[in-house]
């Protein structure tokens, strides 16, 4: 018997897979393709994070799982290094990230991933920032704006002061810059959308028919926010035009009391009164200066009268239109008619400023004095002929009252808001068009992608709001692919998030230059079957990934709309109860593992921690305990006195089968930790047994595979096989073997027969006890007594002794 030395085994194994090529399906003739995807990292850090490692050894094992029953199993890797990450991290090495980057990646790849273990197709590699790839992100790019789905506006954009670029929402988040914690401001710039808002009822309706975790899909739905109610019109006074609003509560019409307008609402100076412009004005400027954030907070009303009057359309009442900054502009039609009888927001403006409060909805068709809004469902009053009649159903009869008269219709409204594409920043794919005064935006001819990065040494932004491109006179002036006239190139870059969108489809086609997708191979790898990643990407890169990927399917470049057809999200790696950080100093190294304990250790520890969709708290400690199983796993399969052939007790052939069932349906639901714990047991129990059989190791050892693939291929082996473990066939259970021997055990209450029930024959007392105290006849005897002692003849009876 030899010692487990794991970083010989490690290399070892390492190295013969990679000379086999037992990792690298045969893209173009595999027959049972499975495509297991993980989220690629960011390699912008010193180095491989070990929440890097988690989540791509909780992927692995199911593409490896997937691999033994028979599948080929696509597991490629690549690298997103295009960005904000990148950059920022960059400069503060004070390095570019063109030199910087290519320097991690290789770090990344061959000093960490490659010990990882994992069964990744080294040949089908991405790098988001080589030429070969960006060429067709932008590629990508004009396929959208050929197709009507990329537009441009001036708009306002949240604006990091200190990283200088525009950013988007969720880098936005809580109005601080997600980089740098910076205070949020808004500026307007000219900039590129993609209309994500025109698939916002199909990225909803999908979510019905794909296999996702639950929270995701919640997530997604929430982000593209459907709501249904009507636009009304209300006629403005002494003003040829009418005031369109959109509602949710169509019912609570007879209570608005009041219309609001968002300060950046195109009527505002329309209809502002001259006695009022004054103060309008003011407001207007003010609101311009605050954040989305700032002004969706919960804080004090504020607002203006305009001085103006609408007529409330189904009781002809006239009344006053406010400005507030409560009311945005980017939602439902930038105007609301106020109710404050039943929505909160409007109570408080309206106690603020002394407004009427009409009650509307009655929780049971009484009268109230309000103390504050009623939100909820009811009757309707003050409601003249709709009087009487539930909430619910007048929102449909005022609508159809509205849509008779002509003053308004069913309408829905989604909180999906287009994405916003441009970014003012040197590190990352430039957009692909050129502007030419006589032509417009004229897209880069195919024939001259990609629109390479050019070498600059000063990228940082200047402050002007433009990107360091911009700088570049001799990159940035052209002639105009339409007319030949003098022209300029864009000078923004795309939003990362537009590399990570189509990464997926690229990777079984990396061979080909001449083509994004290559169509027969998509066809045959494509949709991904299994996706995993961080729940942090739950909506923005996960929906972005679904817009382009419908997007392509209605131009005819692939035949499927969804691109993933199960995606589950891992939990997150906490470290002794606390999140991980620089700050905190509590930041797990992984190569400082894998070097003292070995990949198989560290894996296996790792998915030992929690449910893997759960995550997991880290203690260094316990390690040890996952090491010591493994050297008992091989001690026991690396034994020359090993029996030949199974080991004929019935009990052990039980609980063999009993845990190759359980660790089968644990891995195929990520219950990775359950599947260790079986394991453990499993080898408890046949370290019991005098005679330990050959069979029982090479179950045994498949069975771990997964989780610690070197030294499973190296007591494999020992074991006399032939090829690879990885290639092996997944152990089978035989379902009839499972089954426990079961045998009558008598239940009785102070020796009086009260039941029988039926019980494993290995059951211990208690189970059997347990088991006893369920039975109907059993709990109607014991009610309301109390058990003093219980009796128990192993196999036979039962008996409680009560008073
Ligand atoms: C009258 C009303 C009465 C409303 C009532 C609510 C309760 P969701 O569900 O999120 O779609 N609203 C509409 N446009 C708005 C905007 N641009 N800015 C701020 N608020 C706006 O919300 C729809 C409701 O939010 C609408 O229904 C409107 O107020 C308000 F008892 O209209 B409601
Ligand atoms: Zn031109």
């Amino acid at each position: 018997m030899k010692n487990y030395d794991h970083k010989t085994i490690e290399e070892k194994w390492q190295k013969a897979w990679e000379e086999k090529r037992i990792f690298n399906p045969d893209i173009r003739n595999a027959e049972r393709p499975y495509y297991n995807l993980m989220m690629f990292p960011y390699p912008s850090a010193e180095g491989l994070h070990v929440g890097n490692v988690y989540a791509f050894t909780g992927s692995d094992i199911h593409g490896r799982y997937m691999r033994m029953r028979g599948y080929d199993v696509f597991e490629p890797m690549g690298f997103d290094a295009f960005g904000m990450h990148s950059e920022n991290f960059a400069i503060k090495m004070g390095m570019h990230p063109a030199e910087l980057v290519p320097k991690n990646i290789r770090r990344f790849r061959d000093e960490q991933l490659k010990r990882l273990g994992a069964m990744f197709d080294w040949d089908h590699c991405v790098d988001t920032t080589h030429p070969s790839y960006y060429k067709w992100t932008q590629w990508i790019f004009k396929q959208l704006h050929k197709a009507g789905l990329a537009y441009q506006k001036d708009s306002p954009v949240n604006w990091c002061p200190s990283c200088l670029t525009v950013l988007s929402d969720e880098q936005a988040g809580g109005g601080v810059c997600e980089r740098c914690d910076s205070k949020v401001t808004t500026r307007k710039m000219r900039q590129w959308f993609f209309s994500i808002t025109s698939y916002a009822e199909r990225l909803l309706k999908n979510l019905n028919r794909i296999d996702w975790s639950q929270t995701t899909k919640t997530a997604q739905s929430r982000w593209i926010g459907r709501s249904t109610g009507a636009h009304i019109r209300f006629p403005l006074v002494d003003y040829f035009g009418d005031l369109v609003v959109y509602t949710t509560r169509p019912d609570t019409l007879f209570g608005a009391t009041y219309m609001v307008l968002s300060p950046e609402h195109p009527l505002v100076p329309e209809i502002t009164k001259a006695d009022q412009r004054m103060q309008v004005d003011t407001y207007v400027e003010a609101a311009k200066s605050k954040t989305p954030f700032e002004r969706a907070e919960d804080k004090e009303k504020t607002g203006v009268f305009t001085g103006a009057y609408a007529v409330n359309p189904i009781n002809d009442q006239r009344i006053p239109v406010w400005i507030s900054d409560y009311v945005l502009m980017g939602y439902g039609a930038g105007a609301i008619m106020a109710v404050p009888g039943h929505d909160t927001r409007d109570f408080e403006f309206a106690k603020k400023f002394s407004l009427p409060i009409v009650e509307v909805i009655s929780p049971d068709g009484e009268k109230h004095e309000l103390e504050e809004a009623y939100t909820g469902p009811g009757v309707l009053i003050n409601s003249s002929q709709f009087n009487g009649m539930e909430s619910e159903k007048a929102i449909k009869k005022i609508t159809s009252y509205l849509e008779d008269k002509e003053m308004g219709e069913y309408a829905e409204t989604f909180r999906l808001r287009d994405w916003c594409i441009s970014r003012q920043r040197y590190w990352g794919p430039p957009i692909p068009i050129i502007h030419c005064p006589d032509c417009g935006a004229v897209p880069v001819p195919d024939e001259d992608l990609p629109v390479l990065l050019p070498e600059m040494t000063d990228i940082k932004p200047d402050g002007s709001g433009l990107s360091p491109l911009a700088r570049n006179e001799q990159w940035l002036n052209v002639q105009c692919p339409a007319c030949g006239g003098p022209a300029k190139r864009d000078a923004d870059v795309n939003d990362n998030f537009l590399d990570s969108a189509w990464y997926f489809l690229r990777y079984p086609s990396t061979e080909f230059d001449d083509r994004a997708i290559d169509k027969d191979i998509t066809k045959k790898w494509l949709p991904v079957d299994c996706y995993i990643g961080g729940n942090e990407h739950a909506v923005l890169h996960l929906m972005y990934v679904r817009f382009v990927t419908m997007a392509l399917k209605d131009m005819g470049v692939i035949d499927f709309e969804e691109p993933f057809k199960k995606f589950r999200a891992h939990g997150l790696l906490i470290k002794d109860g606390d999140k991980m950080s620089k700050s905190k100093g509590n930041i797990v190294n992984p190569d400082e593992f894998f070097e003292k304990f070995g990949a198989d250790t560290f894996r296996m520890y790792l998915m030992f921690l929690g449910p893997y969709e759960q995550g997991g708290d880290w203690r260094d400690e316990g390690i040890i305990g996952i090491r010591r199983f493994l050297e008992r796993v091989w001690r026991f399969a690396d034994d020359e006195n090993l029996e030949k052939g199974m080991t004929k007790d019935k009990d052990t052939l039980r609980a063999i089968h009993q845990t190759i069932r359980k660790v089968t349906e644990d891995i195929e639901s990520l219950s990775y930790n359950t599947a260790i714990a079986a394991l453990m047991e499993l080898l408890n129990e046949l370290m019991k047994q005098d005679a330990h059989y050959a069979d029982e190791a090479k179950i045994l050892v498949r069975l771990i595979c997964p989780f610690s693939p070197h030294i499973a291929e190296e007591l494999w082996r020992h074991l006399g096989q032939e090829g690879f473990c990885s290639a092996a066939r997944w152990p089978k259970f035989d379902e009839k073997l499972c089954v426990e021997d079961v045998i009558t055990v008598i239940a009785q209450i102070n020796g009086k027969l009260r039941g029988r029930v039926e019980v494993s024959a290995r059951a211990s007392k208690d189970e059997v006890l347990e088991k006893a105290r369920t039975d109907a006849n059993v709990v109607a005897h014991l009610e309301g007594k109390t058990v003093v002692k219980e009796i128990y003849v192993p196999g036979k009876l039962v008996n409680f002794v009560v008073k």
